[in-house]
């Protein structure tokens, strides 16, 4: 499957994503990686650019539940882009992972899944993937 992989906005933390190119390489999964600091725009023109099966956004310096909610708002608000999966994880909040009114409003503005930074959150993402691929082939 095509994965979009990409940090958020304001996070310039790049090991996390480079975990999860790997992670996801690992797993047989196309990675079309944009790197840290990507702006709802240039993710959305990269969507359209590159056509992923499935986008994975990735922060971990706090602010990635205001900033995964700019730039889910942004992909839903495109036509070509309102269905395709999107699947939040990290850190995203500073309080740990007391943030469930955040993750409720990111799933309301059409984030599909909203994870954590823990190994079961890597295991939910793989669920998430295998879900999807399942999509994808019926
Ligand atoms: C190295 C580091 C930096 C370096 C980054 C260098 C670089 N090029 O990447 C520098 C010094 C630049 C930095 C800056 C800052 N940092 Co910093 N940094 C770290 C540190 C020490 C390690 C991060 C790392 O590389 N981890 C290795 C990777 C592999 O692990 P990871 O990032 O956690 O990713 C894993 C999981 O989170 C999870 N995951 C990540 N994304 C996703 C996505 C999905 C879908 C899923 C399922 C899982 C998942 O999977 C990964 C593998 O397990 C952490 C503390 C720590 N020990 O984690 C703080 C930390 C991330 N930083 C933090 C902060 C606050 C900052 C700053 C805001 C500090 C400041 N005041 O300036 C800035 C932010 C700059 C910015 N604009 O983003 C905080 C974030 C707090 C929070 N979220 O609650 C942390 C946690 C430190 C702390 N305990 O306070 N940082």
């Amino acid at each position: 499957m095509k994965i979009l992989l990409s940090g958020t906005a304001s996070d310039s933390h790049t090991w996390n994503l480079v975990y999860l190119w790997l992670f996801l390489e690992e797993r047989g999964h196309d990675v079309v990686a944009l790197g840290p600091c990507v702006s709802p725009s240039l993710l959305t023109s990269a969507c359209r650019r590159h056509t992923p099966d499935v986008v994975v956004l990735s922060s971990v310096n706090g602010h990635g539940y205001r900033d995964a909610l700019v730039a889910v708002r942004r992909l839903r608000a495109e036509p070509g882009l309102a269905a395709v999966p999107v699947a939040v994880g990290g850190k995203l909040g500073i309080l740990g992972r007391s943030g469930e009114a955040d993750a409720a409003r990111l799933r309301e503005a059409g984030c599909d899944a909203v994870l954590g930074d823990g190994t079961g959150d890597l295991e939910a993402l793989c669920a998430f993937l295998a879900a999807a691929r399942a999509r994808v082939a019926a």
